[in-house]
């Protein structure tokens, strides 16, 4: 069998495929030396980086040399201010060849620099007078993995575990290196390796297996990322304290001596990552302690080694009852830490989901977001498609983070965006950036969907910078994922910036969420989660479906935001239709903007959605030629696939609604099967 390593697949957006001719006309040998500072952490890694670069895009693997001016490229650590993860790149034209030069102020910076110039090249852009001078906008870019020490991955949807196996570290550290190398590309600097839910063995990461740790942490450091671990809160009952109270001065002092300990063994851990109180995982308020006074202990314990405690935001009551209406889980994250804004320690992080239910195709933004005024904060995306198709349907999820990002929350007035809140310019806060639960596994492609892996790429150049658009990014991945040709390029990237839309089209309307199955969450079952503990309801009987959100008359959520918004949610005419029933009570008769009732729109949009995905297959089929074939047949079979569930999802969901409604669609299709 082939090694998989050596397929496209594998290798993502780091092929160096040999360029163009029309591109090679210019670069063609243009390369043959480079100098690399000596004696860096990262010195081998940029080295080896341009060797691989430059000898596939180029066709000639540079030499290095010792001088900077008799360098082609250049890189040069400057003693001067500025991020050392920022950096400048300059191109001019030298004695015949052209001479790049990227200079930081920190080694970090030269290795960004170096994928940012290997990307330009690519690109097209390198040319002499042509400069480039980047900083990441914050200074936390992480990935969280929700990978077990068995080998599974909690919603990992992309084969198992790259770090685990049997309770082992996998044999195959190559792959991990790789996957480094992957994500410093796109300015990834933290990964969380362990799933947020920590079982028995994986408690013991931060002791007895705390060499595991050191192992991963070595690779990632060559490639600048920190490592971090989730940690469960309740550790010291596992060994042999009787309390896990964070105002417990022996719990306390505990917790310092086993951080300093695990710190003597991964110097390169960035900090803990928890989640507590939160279905069913251990917290402080079984001691009837705040969420800041357990953070806080844990921060204090990380704090003499520069390490960051990030504490999740999900925390909310699953054991509902749904014939309570009064309890509204939306609500639960901001009732809960909005009080405490401002009583957490310096190196506490808050890690706040992008929506205040759990990563549905579509949700208003957290009224953390813009609540949170003097407490750290991350905004958390979920790269791996939980909700959005598993990685079985295309659902690219860039064009959804963009409007996340651009929510303007009015904290500080208009233009308070999230972007701007996680990037730390509306509030002075220290720690800020965003964090991704990652979609990746030991398939040989890494996503299990090899498109899926544009969802990685965008969410870390977002996190580099969330203003960079949707479509550049969408281009910029395609190109080098896939090549130049312009028919791909622009078939690919049409296919990816509509699939969101198209995904919510087919499955599940105008913000209600959830009607899928419950457990693994794929396919359709409108009454999944109905009747469940889990505090997910949609309400939908004969004449209506939806939830009242309004200060007036409903649950109050709409009250958590800045007055603009709460304002725009309260009412039926004011609120964005696209959220109307995660707001409100909607008939089915009522008529929308459109002039067509609730009740059409969703026929409608269902019979789209699959009409949409019809369009997509032919798409892709257009580029049987133009693309690698193995891609090619792989992305089919899931297009096909995706056709096949994307019509069960009309079905059955029509089919709910007419058969609560009785009314007929107004162009009388199908409705059930
Ligand atoms: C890691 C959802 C998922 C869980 C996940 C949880 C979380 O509920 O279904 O698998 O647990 O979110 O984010 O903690």
């Amino acid at each position: 069998m082939r090694n998989y390593k050596n397929s496209r697949d594998y290798g993502c957006w780091l092929n160096y495929d040999l360029l163009p001719p029309a591109f090679l006309a210019k670069y063609e040998q243009q390369f043959p030396t480079m100098a690399v500072p000596r004696g860096m952490a990262l010195t081998q890694s940029i080295t080896a980086e341009l060797r691989r670069g430059l000898g596939g895009l180029v066709g000639q693997v540079p030499n290095l040399v010792e001088r900077e001016d008799e360098a082609a490229v250049a890189l040069r650590l400057e003693d001067a201010a500025g991020s050392p993860e920022g950096f400048k790149l300059t191109v001019r034209a030298g004695e015949g060849l052209l001479k790049v030069l990227i200079s930081s102020p920190g080694e970090q910076g030269l290795l960004y620099g170096t994928f940012a110039f290997l990307r330009a090249l690519q690109l097209g852009e390198v040319e002499p007078g042509w400069e480039l001078q980047e900083s990441p906008r914050s200074p936390l870019r992480l990935i969280n993995h929700w990978d077990n020490l068995d080998g599974s991955i909690e919603r990992g949807y992309a084969g198992q575990s790259i770090f685990f196996k049997d309770n082992h570290l996998v044999e195959d550290l190559d792959r991990v290196r790789d996957y480094a190398r992957l994500m410093a590309s796109i300015g990834i600097n933290g990964i969380a390796i362990n799933n947020v839910n920590v079982h028995r063995e994986e408690t013991h990461l931060i002791a007895a297996k705390a060499e595991m740790s050191r192992t991963i942490s070595c690779i990632f450091q060559d490639y600048g990322i920190r490592l971090f671990l989730s940690v469960n809160f309740a550790s010291p009952l596992e060994f042999g304290l009787d309390s896990a109270d964070p105002l417990d001065p022996q719990v306390q002092s505990w917790w310092k001596e086993r951080t300093r300990q695990l710190y003597a063994e991964v110097p390169n851990l960035g900090g803990f990552l928890v989640k507590a109180d939160s279905e069913n995982r251990p917290g402080p308020f079984t001691y009837g302690r705040t969420q800041a006074q357990g953070a806080n202990m844990l921060a204090e314990a990380l704090e003499p080694f520069g390490g960051v405690l990030i504490w999740r935001c999900f925390v909310y009551n699953c054991q509902q009852d749904w014939r309570d209406t009064t309890t509204d889980r939306a609500r639960a994250a901001y009732d809960h830490f909005k009080p405490l804004d401002g009583q957490f320690r310096d190196n506490v992080v808050l890690q706040i989901k992008n929506g205040p239910m759990d990563f549905q195709v579509r949700e208003p933004v957290s009224p953390l977001f813009g609540g949170l005024e003097r407490t750290n904060h991350l905004l958390e995306l979920q790269i791996t498609q939980e909700y959005t198709g598993q990685q079985r349907h295309l659902c690219y999820l860039v064009p959804q983070w963009k409007e996340i990002l651009e929510f303007d929350t009015y904290a500080r007035g208009p233009g308070s965006t999230v972007a701007r809140i996680v990037t730390g310019s509306v509030f002075p806060l220290r720690w800020t950036g965003l964090a991704a639960v990652t979609n990746v596994g030991s398939d040989p492609n890494w996503t299990g969907h090899t498109l899926a892996q544009a969802n990685l790429y965008g969410y870390g150049r977002l996190a580099w910078n969330p203003e960079l658009s949707a479509e550049d990014i969408t281009r910029e991945w395609a190109t080098l994922t896939l090549g130049h040709d312009g028919d791909v390029v622009d078939t690919v990237s049409q296919m990816l910036l509509g699939s969101w839309e198209t995904y919510e089209n087919y499955t599940v309307p105008l913000g209600i969420g959830w009607m899928c199955n419950p457990g693994h969450h794929y396919g359709p079952n409108p009454e999944g989660y109905e009747y469940s503990k889990w505090g997910t309801y949609h309400k939908a009987d004969h004449l209506a479906i939806g939830v009242d959100r309004s200060v007036q008359g409903g649950t109050g959520f709409a009250g958590q935001y800045h007055l603009e918004n709460a304002q725009m949610y309260e009412t039926v005419e004011t609120c964005p239709e696209e959220l109307l029933l995660f707001f409100h009570r909607i008939p089915y008769t009522h008529v929308l903007k459109s002039g067509k009732t609730l009740i059409q729109h969703i026929y409608d949009t269902h019979f789209l959605g699959v009409e949409q995905v019809e369009e997509m297959l032919a798409k892709w089929q257009g580029l049987a030629d133009k693309v690698d074939p193995e891609t090619f047949a792989h992305v089919l079979e899931r297009l096909q696939g995706q056709l096949v569930d994307a019509k069960e999802w009309r079905d059955v969901i029509n089919t709910f609604f007419y058969r609560l409604s009785h009314i007929p669609d107004a162009h009388n299709r199908k409705i059930y099967p």
